[in-house]
């Protein structure tokens, strides 16, 4: 399941969520927490959904079809992150329940537009990181969440312990918007004791929106299909890459990453009766 925003543009949010699922094999279900009001080049409204219906469509899921792993993306507001908190805890989902919980903690588009209140970071800290498997922080959102600028690989190391210090089980500091590794984009996993580095190709494209929600719902994929976290976190890396590799423009600003980099164009397959 996903726990996120739309993106009337199609390229982030549930819409790469859902396609990512789609392309790992898994079958996706939806909160839907914020309308969001965009195209390429920004974003121009945000109408959060009733923090009670965010709830009720986490219970009503859990309850019939079950979950095998749930990713949030844009929370939208502190009142959708308790609520959400409160659902999980509900619906046996977090680390060391049930049903694993990946949190990308979205604050912003790549485009600098606010998809988080800023009243709710302290939410995501102190009710959403004690309960993650995984979070899966962009280098902004470290700023934010910590008020660490990372500008080399040891500043990554540094954000990685304070945040491990905030409960999850697993931090993902991902590299991408670090400058000084020109070819290579090397994200940083740590469980409390070890440190991982996931290095891959750097691509030269602006066409890159959706790239974080699509990592994080790779890596619940693989979580839901019974990896362990470090695994899943592979095979999430695994994934990106090709999708930004395969990414495209659209519209005047930038593109999304290909989720469906996967996919087969069966149409132009003979067809037969
Ligand atoms: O990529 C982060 C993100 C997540 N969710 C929604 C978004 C965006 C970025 O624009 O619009 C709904």
């Amino acid at each position: 399941m996903t726990i996120a925003g739309t993106d009337s543009g199609g390229g982030a949010g549930i819409a790469a969520d859902l396609r990512t699922f789609a392309a790992c094999g898994v079958h996706g279900c939806l909160a839907v927490c914020a309308v969001t009001v965009q195209n390429s080049v920004g974003v121009t409204g945000v109408h959060p959904i009733p923090p009670e219906t965010v709830a009720a469509q986490i219970t009503s899921v859990a309850s019939d079809i079950g979950l095998d792993a749930v990713k949030t993306g844009m929370l939208a507001g502190a009142e959708i992150i308790a609520a959400v908190a409160d659902a999980c805890d509900a619906n046996g989902i977090g680390a060391g329940r049930a049903t694993p919980l990946v949190i990308d903690p979205v604050a912003a588009s790549m485009h600098g537009d606010q998809l988080l209140a800023d009243s709710a970071l302290d939410s995501f800290r102190t009710l959403l990181f004690p309960r993650a498997t995984v979070v899966t922080p962009n280098l902004d959102e470290v700023r934010l969440l910590i008020g660490i600028d990372v500008h080399d690989r040891a500043g990554q190391y540094e954000a990685a312990k304070v945040l491990h210090g905030l409960g999850p089980r697993f931090v993902l500091v991902k590299g991408g918007h670090l400058r000084e590794d020109t070819d290579r984009c090397v994200d940083l996993l740590y469980d409390g004791r070890t440190f991982t580095e996931l290095a891959g190709p750097r691509f030269d494209t602006g066409n890159t929106h959706g790239g974080g929600d699509s990592m994080a719902a790779a890596i619940a994929s693989g979580l839901a299909r019974g990896m362990s976290p470090p695994e899943a976190v592979a095979f999430g890396k695994r994934y990106i890459v090709e999708a930004v590799r395969h990414s495209y423009p659209l519209g005047a600003g930038h593109g999304p990453v290909s989720s469906l980099w996967t996919h087969r164009p069966w149409w132009s397959d003979p067809v037969s009766a």
